[in-house]
């Protein structure tokens, strides 16, 4: 890419995340665009005017993804697909799926500007809702083009008891119609998502890119503690069944069994709710939200048991009875070996170094890997930090994994197949996410 181009490709890139960190929600810290949201809303003319400018042909699908087409010489050719996520966390960053729409629309530019048309179409997606939401459920957009969501998941209700359903009536998405996706029913020859790190191994090793080896897979809890009302006043500490004490019992369990894991494994637990709202009454009712992460499925899949038995065991010391609501937010999935090896050649290509890395965070990647061959390229996150203010990846940085997807994607492309998409992993991959 000669230096001129790359310096356009710069500016640009730089000039679009500017741009799409002023739609931020101005009541909450840092940089917040959450799904369904207003500033989330506004974004997402503007990404799917920037594809236009771009030069793709761009529509909203039924499952609420902004799609951009690059038509290649055989449309009739299995599609390349590539993209990520603009929605952020509550309180998040500039870069987290920012840098995979903006580097899959800059790549596609790149084609079009100079007139390199591939020999098949390029799809770039700006998926819906990829963050983890008040329903609890993430990848909403490419969970639905996989054909994933399910009825049950549109009845899940949010922490003001609205349902999943309503929210995308509100969107002016119907759900009944959200697997609806043409572009995603069509044969896909691959698809390859730029994202940040969101860890501190390529910054460390001093790399400036990452291969993806596999994504973790996740199990989400809430465990409610029912223990007994009292004065906290004349209630002897003996005498107390204290749904408080248990649930603080539980996150040590919880830290315990990230910390006790074979492989790369961590467990978090996020938020506590007590139903009691005076100060002088022993909390009765007090629920617990948590997961648990790792790209060791044998490991992830003995969680449920592990933990479940631990926290019962520990909340039975305090007299306190606990049910629990778990669900897998996604199971472990490995990148295809056929991209994750053209990727790689791209990249010694380009003379850029790499390493294999697992994904500790999950990705539109796991539901289109369910599509086709899938793959993901990594640029290094400054200090390794994510989901909050002080996230940062510097533009050079971001410029090399442009290179990178470009490359690749011009090698998937001339390619006659990729291998089989969803390689399920018959033995766990031991996979050893270097640890600061
Ligand atoms: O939760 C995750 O790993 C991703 O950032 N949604
Ligand atoms: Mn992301
Ligand atoms: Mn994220």
């Amino acid at each position: 890419m000669p230096q001129s181009v790359q310096t356009e490709t710069h500016d640009r890139l730089a000039t679009g995340v500017a741009e799409l960190s002023t739609f931020r929600d101005d009541d909450r810290p840092g940089w917040t665009r959450e799904v369904f949201s207003e500033p989330y809303r506004a974004s997402r003319s503007w990404t799917a005017a920037r594809m236009r400018e771009a030069g793709l042909e761009v529509h909203l699908d039924q499952a609420g993804n902004i799609v951009g087409r690059l038509a290649g010489r055989e449309s009739s050719a299995p599609a390349l697909v590539t993209g990520s996520h603009t929605d952020t966390v509550d309180g998040g960053g500039r870069f987290d799926g920012v840098v995979g729409v903006l580097g899959a629309i800059e790549a596609a530019r790149l084609l079009a500007a100079e007139g390199r048309q591939l020999q098949r179409d390029l799809l770039v997606v700006d998926f819906l809702g990829e963050e983890s939401n008040a329903f609890g459920l993430s990848c909403l957009g490419s969970r639905s083009a996989a054909q994933e969501l399910t009825p049950a998941d549109l009845e899940r209700r949010d922490h003001r008891g609205v349902r999943l359903a309503h929210a995308y009536t509100d969107a002016g998405l119907d759900p009944a119609k959200l697997s609806e996706v043409p572009w995603a029913r069509r044969p896909l020859q691959a698809f390859v998502e730029l994202h940040i790190e969101q860890g501190p191994t390529l910054e460390k090793r001093g790399l400036p890119l990452g291969i993806v080896t596999a994504i973790t897979g996740i199990e989400r809890f809430i465990a409610s503690f029912s223990g007994s009302a009292d004065h906290a006043g004349t209630t002897s500490m003996e005498d107390r069944r204290d749904a408080m004490i248990a649930a603080a019992d539980a996150v040590l369990a919880v830290r315990a069994e990230g910390c006790g894991a074979p492989v790369h494994g961590v467990a978090t637990t996020t938020r506590i709710d007590s139903a009691s709202r005076s100060p002088n009454v022993v909390p009765s009712l007090v629920r617990m939200y948590g997961e648990v992460r790792s790209v060791d499925p044998a490991w992830l899949s003995g969680t449920r048991g592990r933990l479940g038995a631990e926290i019962t065991a520990r909340a039975a010391g305090s007299g306190v009875d606990v049910g629990f609501e778990w669900s897998s937010d996604n199971a472990v999935v490995e990148a295809a070996r056929g991209v994750q090896d053209i990727a790689g050649a791209a990249a010694d290509d380009l003379g850029l170094p790499w390493m294999p890395i697992p994904s500790g965070a999950t990705h539109d990647a796991v539901h289109m890997a369910s599509l086709a061959p899938m793959g993901m390229i990594f640029i290094p996150s400054k200090d390794g930090r994510s989901h909050c203010p002080e996230e940062w990846s510097s533009t050079e940085d971001l410029v090399v994994g442009v290179r990178a997807l470009l490359a690749t994607l011009q090698r998937l492309d001339t390619r006659e197949s990729t291998d089989n998409h969803r390689s399920t992993p018959q033995s766990p991959p031991v996979r050893h996410l270097e640890l600061p």
